[in-house]
């Protein structure tokens, strides 16, 4: 596959909280940053996605009174998961990890900052019609094609990927440069739904040949 003019890096989540020794750590989770930091130079346009709540954020099971980590509750949306507090803005865990590239990102996309809705996303927030104007920001840019990796592969990841093919972008995911929570199933389901979609999930070795 060629890296053409046409093709946005979305580089999702790379943050302390997602790494080890984090509030939500994914397993391996910084092994992304080396691949995703070679890699950089190469893409014509970088985005970053930040997850980035409030404390008193809907997706905490601390905010629910006799609910634990990982339970289920149905909210106006549909279901969702409740996780430990993590990217709780301004805190070190919600800083992207020291060791990643930012220095020349084109945009920094923060999401999952109201209150009442969680945002897995890129594109959209988990009730599926608030946007993060990302879409807005890459047709501006006359971009059609979308490669993404970072954290978490079944999570951020796999819905940013299906929010992008939806929105029109041809997209591949770089399984090598990204991480998975594996939430009972979660990966499984997220790697048949993507490739259904016509998402292709590619490696770096195969993006660079
Ligand atoms: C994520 C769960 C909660 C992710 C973010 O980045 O995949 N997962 N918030
Ligand atoms: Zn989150």
């Amino acid at each position: 596959m060629e890296i053409h003019k046409d093709t946005v890096f979305l580089v999702i989540d790379v943050q302390n909280d997602f790494c080890p020794g984090g509030a939500l750590a994914v397993p391996g989770g910084d092994q992304v940053i080396e691949p995703i930091n070679k890699l950089l130079p190469r893409f014509p346009a970088t985005v970053y996605t930040q997850d980035w709540h409030p404390g008193v954020h809907t997706s905490f099971a601390s905010n629910h009174k006799g609910k634990s980590v990982y339970d289920l509750i149905p909210l106006s949306y549909g279901e969702q998961v409740l996780w430990p507090d993590h990217c709780v803005q301004g805190t070190k865990g919600a800083e992207f990890h020291k060791d990643l590239q930012t220095d020349h990102a084109d945009l920094i996309i923060r999401k999952g900052f109201r209150k009442e809705i969680d945002s897995y996303s890129a594109f959209f927030e988990n009730d599926r019609k608030t946007t993060t104007g990302l879409d807005g920001y890459l047709k501006n840019r006359n971009m059609e094609k979308v490669v993404c990796a970072g954290l978490a592969t079944d999570f951020c990841v796999y819905y940013s990927a299906i929010d992008a093919m939806k929105l029109g972008y041809q997209v591949t995911v770089l399984m090598d440069a990204s991480r998975a929570i594996d939430l009972e199933g979660s990966l499984d389901n997220a790697l048949n739904d993507m490739r259904s979609n016509g998402i292709v999930l590619s490696t770096i070795a195969e993006l660079l040949s």
